[in-house]
């Protein structure tokens, strides 16, 4: 495996962990006929991709009107050239509706656990992480187990992630879209659109990680377009 760990990194990508599917994950065959026997999800856990895809041609070209999701392009190309390389199939979290269930994934992967918030944490990268992509395989492979870690989120009582958004869009266990969509379009001023969601700003963990202004405001317009043209 250390070939796909070197060709994603080219990209500023990373594996954030692999299982063995078990048939309450829905995991699609990799091929007609073929099942699955072990799958790598691949993500960002650092600035290195944004930095690799803002060098992109499909970056350069992004207010090009044919250029739909310049990112998930981007991954589509690049993920789907290591992919062939692997002789592995890849899916990908941007594909649906109905979309696969990466978080479910995510937390069968690695030592991730869900935030009050409703994303789902990481112990060292908070909550400033992603999930880019599935590889799937009809070959078991080997990969280094990964401990399991306590949620950062347990010993954490003042919780300040529920208080962090201007307009209270989040509650335990509830995510008001509306609300956080009404404030984003309320004007062109707004710090959530330039920083990234003041919520996930708030949580003490991972704030090295958090992504710079560019990459931030890139996912919150992204995020906004992609609410507002379902509508
Ligand atoms: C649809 C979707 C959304 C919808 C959610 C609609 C809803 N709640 O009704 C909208 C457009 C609102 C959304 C927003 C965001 N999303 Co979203 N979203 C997805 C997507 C593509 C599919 C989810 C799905 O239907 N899964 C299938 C069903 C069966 O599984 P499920 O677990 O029940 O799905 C629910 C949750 O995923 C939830 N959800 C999705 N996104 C978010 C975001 C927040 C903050 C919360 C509380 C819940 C939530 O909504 C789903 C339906 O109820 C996933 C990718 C994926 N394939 O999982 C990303 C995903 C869940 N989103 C993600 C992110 C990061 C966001 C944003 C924070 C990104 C941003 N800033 O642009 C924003 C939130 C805005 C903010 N305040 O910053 C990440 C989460 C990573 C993590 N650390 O947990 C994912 C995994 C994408 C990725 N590439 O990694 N998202």
């Amino acid at each position: 495996m250390a070939m796909a760990v070197n060709r994603l990194s080219e990209y500023g990508l990373v594996i954030r962990g692999d299982f063995v599917p078990h048939r309450s994950d829905n995991i699609p065959f990799v091929s007609k006929g073929v099942e699955t026997q072990s799958v790598l999800l691949v993500g960002n856990n650092n600035r290195r991709m944004w930095q690799v895809f803002q060098s992109s041609e499909i970056y350069k070209f992004k207010s090009d009107r044919r250029t739909q999701e310049p990112l998930d392009q981007w991954t589509r190309d690049v993920v789907g050239q290591v992919a062939g390389e692997l002789s592995a199939r890849a899916i990908y979290p941007f594909d649906g509706p109905p979309y696969f269930p990466f978080l479910k994934w995510a937390h069968r992967a690695e030592p991730v656990s869900t935030s009050p918030l409703g994303l789902t944490i990481h112990p060292t990268y908070g909550l400033w992480h992603a999930y880019r992509a599935a590889l799937l395989f009809a070959d078991p492979i080997q990969f280094p187990r990964q401990s399991e870690v306590e949620s950062p989120c347990h010993s954490c009582t003042d919780q300040p992630c529920l208080s962090g958004c201007p307009v209270g869009a989040f509650s335990e266990g509830r995510y008001d879209v509306p609300k956080c969509i009404a404030h984003l379009t309320s004007s062109e001023d707004i710090e959530c659109k330039k920083k990234g969601c003041l919520a996930r700003h708030s949580c003490p963990v991972g704030t090295s990680y958090v992504y710079g202004s560019e990459q931030a405001q890139f996912h919150m317009d992204a995020f906004v377009k992609s609410v507002v043209e379902q509508d």
